[in-house]
């Protein structure tokens, strides 16, 4: 079981779900450190001021387990990047496949999540059919699709980007085909077909360069007043916030989110992400950090904000490199699910208490090597290296890390020994313990910690070789071993824990 894991059930999230979350915790790890009360996750956070946290998702993602572990624990609400676009649910006029945005609606079903449904008309990733049709084809080709989708989704979708990026910079319409065949008036017949088609689903009219005011945001502005006069249904606009360090802060971004829920609509930030010129630095990670954190406090600060979606957690699977080469590094999380500071200023923001003790802001990382060329003999020998990936100094005193292997037959005692550590092995302490309950590949830890020292922002610890065996050097058999991987250079090792305080800072426990 990991923490991830652990925090991921009892949804709807609240005080309740936490102190089981705490309950829990404090009956399942024996034999090491106390652990503390993992911190909340930022659906948690948000949850306790009336909002939900999201992230968009795609179906290429899944099948990564480290990112599915934060997806399914960190958020509650889920868009799928692509999977429920027009090219995708009808390639071909009349023919619809729902595959791969079912494979999302099952995965938030399983995680307790809400999806936005993303989208239904949108000038681009439009089959080239639709721009092909005679103009009298296009108003019934986009009411049966919007039909047919929204009649699919009926209960797993709770908020539909109805129409997706309607205006031009200046607040002109887009051309589209939508828009060449039927004026402005597509965005109500739209609007609609969707409210025909699933009553229940809050329906959103979504767009870019709209979350400060100016013209494209006054021209959303005047739009939606015009509907909602002519009693179409319309729930909430949808401010996609693809922000970039280099272009400055939406103008005035809670006064413009006001002004539209003053109409009586529900606001959401539904594709927020932060880009910057690569390489990233200090210096524009730390006005990511603000851009984010203003952007949540805006949202707070809105009554009918109703949450915060970003557009992916991780560079990883941006798509800013792919369409603004030269830029990136625009989501909470870095290629390597490392958190950045900016989701430290996102969970400040969302409202976390400091709780003084706790890793809190920690960031350090475990990387590994393994030593041992033999998986079955009687030593194991992992090369360890911590590196502080945070703004501040970690006492290593703090700090315990945990390699789990199984000990298979023979001797229950071990020894356990430092070979070599720049930071000197007399400051380095080692033990065996067994682990309680016992995982697969896990039966016992090899627990390593420090007497002295401090590792400063940017530091590593060098490495450090240790060697366990036990006391009647019988064989291991290592091939199952949770932690051991066959990496002969250092690598992150998300499978070694990394303790500050007792409470985890990094990796995922068996
Ligand atoms: O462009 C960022 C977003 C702007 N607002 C509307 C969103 O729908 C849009 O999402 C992005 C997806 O995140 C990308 O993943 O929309 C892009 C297309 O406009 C998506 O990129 C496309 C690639 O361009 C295709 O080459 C690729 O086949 O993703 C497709 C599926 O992976």
């Amino acid at each position: 079981m990991d923490l991830m894991k652990r925090r991921s059930g009892g949804r709807p999230a609240g005080p309740h779900a936490l102190l089981i979350g705490v309950l829990a915790l404090g009956t399942t790890l024996l034999g090491g450190p106390a652990v503390a009360s993992p911190a909340p996750t930022l659906h948690e956070l948000a949850s306790a001021q009336g909002r939900y946290f999201g992230s968009a998702t795609d179906n290429s993602e899944l099948s990564d387990a480290a990112y599915t572990a934060v997806l399914g624990s960190e958020f509650g609400q889920i868009t799928p990047g692509n999977s429920m676009k027009w090219d995708t649910t009808e390639p071909v006029r009349g023919r619809f496949d729902f595959t791969k945005g079912d494979v999302i609606t099952d995965f938030a079903r399983e995680h307790g999540q809400s999806v936005r449904g993303h989208t239904l008309v949108w000038h681009s990733q439009l089959p080239s059919w639709v721009g092909a049709l005679p103009q009298a084809e296009v108003e019934p080709a986009m009411v049966d699709h919007i039909t047919e989708e929204a009649t699919h989704y009926r209960g797993e979708v709770t908020a539909w980007d109805v129409v997706n990026e309607p205006f031009n910079e200046d607040g002109t319409f887009r051309s589209s085909p939508f828009h060449d065949a039927m004026g402005s008036d597509y965005i109500a017949t739209a609007l609609r077909a969707a409210h025909a088609a699933d009553p229940e689903a809050k329906l959103y009219l979504n767009d870019y360069n709209i979350e400060g005011l100016g013209a494209k945001s006054d021209a959303m502005y005047a739009l939606v007043s015009e509907l909602l006069d002519e009693g179409v249904p319309l729930d909430g606009v949808g401010m996609q916030a693809h922000l970039a360090v280099q272009y400055g802060f939406p103008y005035e971004m809670r006064a413009n989110m006001q002004r539209f829920a003053d109409l009586g609509l529900d606001v959401a930030v539904t594709e927020l992400d932060v880009r910057m010129q690569l390489p990233a630095d200090t210096a524009k990670l730390a006005t990511q950090s603000t851009y984010y954190q203003r952007v949540v406090e805006a949202c707070l600060a809105v009554r009918r904000c109703v949450g915060v979606t970003v557009w992916d957690w991780t560079d990883k699977y941006s798509w800013v490199p792919s369409t603004f080469p030269g830029q990136g590094a625009a989501n909470l999380y870095d290629e390597s699910l490392l958190p950045k500071p900016a989701l430290a200023a996102v969970r400040t923001a969302l409202g976390e208490e400091d709780d003084g003790g706790g890793s809190g802001g920690t960031t350090l990382k475990a990387l590994y090597r393994n030593n041992d060329s033999a998986v079955r003999d009687n030593q194991i020998k992992p090369g360890l290296q911590l590196v502080n990936t945070g703004g501040a100094a970690v006492s290593l005193q703090d700090v315990t890390v945990r390699y789990w292997f199984t000990g298979e037959n023979g001797a229950s005692t071990y020894s356990t020994w430092c070979d070599w550590s720049p930071l000197g092995c007399s400051t380095v302490t080692s033990r065996v313990a067994g682990s309680d309950p016992a995982a697969a590949g896990a039966d016992h830890f090899l627990e390593v910690g420090f007497r002295s020292g401090s590792l400063a922002p940017g530091a590593s610890t060098g490495e450090i070789q240790l060697r366990l065996n036990k006391t009647d050097w019988s064989n291991f058999d290592e091939s199952d071993d949770y932690s051991r991987t066959g990496a002969t250079s250092y690598a992150d090792a998300t499978k070694i824990a990394v303790y500050v305080d007792g409470e985890l800072a990094w990796g995922v426990e068996p």
